[in-house]
């Protein structure tokens, strides 16, 4: 019986994210938009300080500590579950120091693997998404022509990663696993993956999913000229998928817009009362 799924709303202290990069960049300004989203009803707090937009270059470690760090103990103290969207051991660590729960890496202990053991030292929730380089590499990897296409190719290569995690020392049990939609994929790949999450769930693990305000998305709602449908006007089809990944039953969500995951939620759960609420 599937469970109401963890909402981490995202607060990305970043000059150029693709959905809200800039809004947040001032900590007072991230430190408001996160209670906010506590107030819409988010579960957990995902603060990054690197956009990983496709072409995006890499800040300094100085640059994400000083972004994030800050925000993290300000959300932490006010009593926040929060999680630290980095690859960086270095600020895994801080952000740990500061009142992070969750590590959340994008590269899944590829980009930065010594954050494997700062995880497992500080007895924390890793999040290991599906990666196969940094940002401006990763459109010219996604390819995926082996048997079994996108979905078993992911599986794999997420399953590997499972590996070198518990091999490092983290607890299975403080694990999650992302299909890392837009990461080294193009648009068709992402819905294979939404539709085949099933697969992905043969791992025996949690999934976090995180489609909110990304450019397939915006493919979908396209103009007839093709021209994408602008970020902030994506949330309708995004709540779709929303309901369809708590149907299939994955542990969470990564999302901008709590407010609206969070009442189709609410509606959902009444409607499928047999497969919902806690
Ligand atoms: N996507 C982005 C950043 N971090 N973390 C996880 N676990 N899963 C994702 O899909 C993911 C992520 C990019 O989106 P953003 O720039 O809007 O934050």
């Amino acid at each position: 019986m599937a469970t109401t799924p963890v909402l981490m709303g995202v607060v990305n202290v970043t000059p150029d994210s693709f959905s809200d990069g800039g809004r947040w960049l001032r900590p007072d300004a991230a430190v408001a938009h996160g209670l906010g989203l506590l107030a819409d009803g988010a579960d957990v707090l995902d603060i990054g300080g690197e956009s990983t937009r496709p072409g995006a270059t890499r800040p300094l470690v100085a640059e994400e500590l000083d972004r994030v760090v800050p925000v993290i103990a300000a959300l932490a103290a006010e009593g926040a579950t929060v999680s630290v969207d980095t690859m960086r051991a270095e600020v895994a660590e801080a952000a740990v120091a500061a009142g992070a729960t969750i590590v959340n890496d994008v590269s899944g202990g590829l980009a930065d693997p010594r954050i494997l053991r700062v995880v497992a030292e500080a007895g924390v929730t890793y999040v290991a998404m599906h990666w196969r380089a940094h940002a401006d590499q990763m459109g010219d990897l996604a390819v995926y022509d082996g048997p079994g296409g996108v979905v078993a190719a992911v599986r794999d290569e997420l399953a590997a990663r499972v590996d070198a995690v518990l091999a490092a020392g983290v607890a299975p049990e403080r694990l999650v696993l992302d299909p890392g939609l837009g990461f080294a994929k193009l648009a068709e790949h992402n819905w294979s993956l939404l539709r085949d999450l099933g697969r992905l769930q043969e791992l025996g693990l949690p999934i976090l999913v995180g489609a909110s305000r990304k450019a397939f998305l915006g493919r979908l709602l396209a103009r007839a000229d093709g021209t994408p449908r602008p970020v902030d006007r994506r949330e309708h089809a995004h709540v779709t998928v929303v309901l369809h990944c708590a149907r299939q039953g994955v542990w969470g969500l990564r999302v901008h817009d709590v407010r609206a995951s969070r009442d189709a939620l609410a509606a959902y759960d009444l409607l499928h009362p047999t497969e919902g609420a806690t």
